[in-house]
């Protein structure tokens, strides 16, 4: 089959349609493609397998998938065309038994070639590259069917894969023009549509007051290091900052861990920080339910809002959560835990995903997110799906990658930087050095020379 009859036959079976369409975010699009019948079809099935493997065969993997579920059975009979292996990801996470979530043989370093059916405008592509990239296969390239969108290869470009399709909707449309199947002004809609997509409204960035704060003391500093004092005693926290104090942009404290904890603790944390110019942070990590986290926030023994500009915010208890912290207090906001450094924490895709929605709910009481990830790639990855214009605050930092005992997971400065922390989190890699002023200062600087060429390029 040739791909002229293909379109042809797609036609037929109504798989492609022109005309008027309402989508689901409310748009009409003059065209609508649902390529999900085409497997009981065939001599279409066919067709697009054989037109698949004359695409791909010449290129380099190791193993196929496709996104279910319209692309998968189709994947299957391309895989065993070019006698390749199959591999495909679960489409809920797996939670138990041995959380394999890609089923299938494959080897760590495979490289997997990802059929779809369409591409819309390739935002969620790297989606699933990053649920295969979790496992440790490698994603390069994407083959789809049908290229309907405006700067599919251009999006995916930006996110480091290549796109490579068997028909676009330009070939389309020109096609069923020629054979009288659409008028010369649909084709002129449709090409409207789809530049029209690819356009999105040019709007101001509101930039969350605090994040402003943050960026600004960064600049003025010349500092993008945060330094996560966890120790005991007020003695050896004071002790500390004397040293450190000078290289730091923020300074994140555990409150509840000092066990000398009285009335005289605030003040002079805030005389430091006037005189040593930093933000100050509580880790607090509220998670509870909205009226709870107002009381754990504002009252006790500890006071947090009274003091702490920043504090961190798990989203597990949903986004009201944003209101019962913050309602009726201003100059306050939170960082989200979007994803964590420890080993085989819970967080996943999906989560990550919902902390990003109610952010963008709730843009002035978020000022960034708190996250992490294997790689620079991972980072970048991650950072590029953040909402708004929110600041990426990274843990699980130190000179070397590494882990400790109890979970932690650390990467290396210029990795986070480079892949897209704003800030670095700095604990024990400066505590427990032998020399903490000498060893800040050269956190600092390291992170603040990836940082600034991370913004040249
Ligand atoms: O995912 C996270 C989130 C946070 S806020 N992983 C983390 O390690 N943190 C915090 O960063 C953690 O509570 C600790 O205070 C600091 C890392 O300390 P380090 O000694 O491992 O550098």
């Amino acid at each position: 089959m040739t791909k002229e009859q293909f379109v042809l036959e797609l036609e037929k079976i109504g798989a492609i349609k022109f005309g008027s369409f309402t989508l689901k975010s409310g748009l009409v699009s003059p065209f609508y493609f649902d390529l999900r019948d085409m497997i009981s079809h065939p001599a279409i099935l066919e067709g697009v397998v054989d037109l698949l493997v004359e695409k791909i065969k010449d290129m380099d993997f190791d193993v196929i998938t496709g996104i279910p579920y319209t692309a998968l059975p189709i994947a299957s009979l391309v895989a065993a065309k070019l006698r390749k292996p199959l591999i495909y990801m679960r489409k809920e996470e797996k939670a138990y038994g041995t959380g394999n979530n890609v089923i299938g043989k494959f080897t760590k370093g495979a490289k997997c070639l990802v059929i779809d059916d369409l591409i819309t405008t390739g935002a969620s592509k790297n989606e699933t590259a990053e649920g295969y990239e979790k496992e440790g296969i490698i994603v390069k390239d994407f083959v789809v069917v049908i290229d309907r969108s405006a700067n599919g290869a251009e999006e995916l470009g930006r996110q480091g894969y290549k796109l490579h399709s068997l028909i676009s909707l330009e070939e389309i449309v020109n096609l069923l023009q020629v054979k009288d199947l659409i008028t010369y002004e649909k084709v002129q809609e449709v090409r409207e549509f789809t530049t029209s997509l690819s356009k999105p409204a040019k709007k101001e960035k509101y930039v969350n007051p605090l994040t402003q704060k943050l960026l600004d003391k960064m600049n003025e500093k010349k500092s993008n290091l945060v330094l996560s004092l966890d120790v005991t005693s007020q003695a050896e926290f004071f002790a500390m900052l004397d040293k450190v104090g000078e290289q730091i942009v923020m300074l994140k404290t555990h409150v509840d861990i000092i066990d000398d904890y009285d009335e005289n603790f605030v003040p002079k944390l805030q005389e430091y920080a006037k005189r040593q110019n930093f933000l100050i942070f509580e880790d607090r990590k509220f998670a509870d339910i909205g009226n709870t986290v107002r009381h754990q926030f504002r009252n006790g023994i500890y006071k947090i809002a009274d003091w702490a500009e920043y504090i961190t915010v798990h989203m597990v208890a949903g986004e009201l959560i944003l209101k019962g912290l913050f309602e009726g207090i201003e100059n306050r906001a939170a960082f989200v835990l979007a994803r964590m450094s420890s080993k085989g924490n819970l967080l996943n895709e999906t989560y990550t995903r919902k902390c990003f929605d109610a952010a963008k709910k709730n843009p002035q009481l978020v000022a960034g997110f708190i996250g992490h990830g294997n790689s620079v790639e991972d980072i970048k990855r991650f950072k590029a799906k953040f909402p708004g214009s929110e600041v990426l605050m990274m843990p699980g930092v130190k000179k070397e990658k590494g882990s400790d005992a109890m979970g932690q997971q650390y990467i290396t400065i210029e990795d986070a930087v480079v892949g897209g922390a704003d800030c670095i989190i700095v604990g024990r890699g400066i505590l427990k050095a032998e020399d903490p002023g000498a060893e800040a200062k050269l956190y600092r600087k390291r992170a603040w020379i990836a940082y600034q060429e991370r913004k040249l390029k």
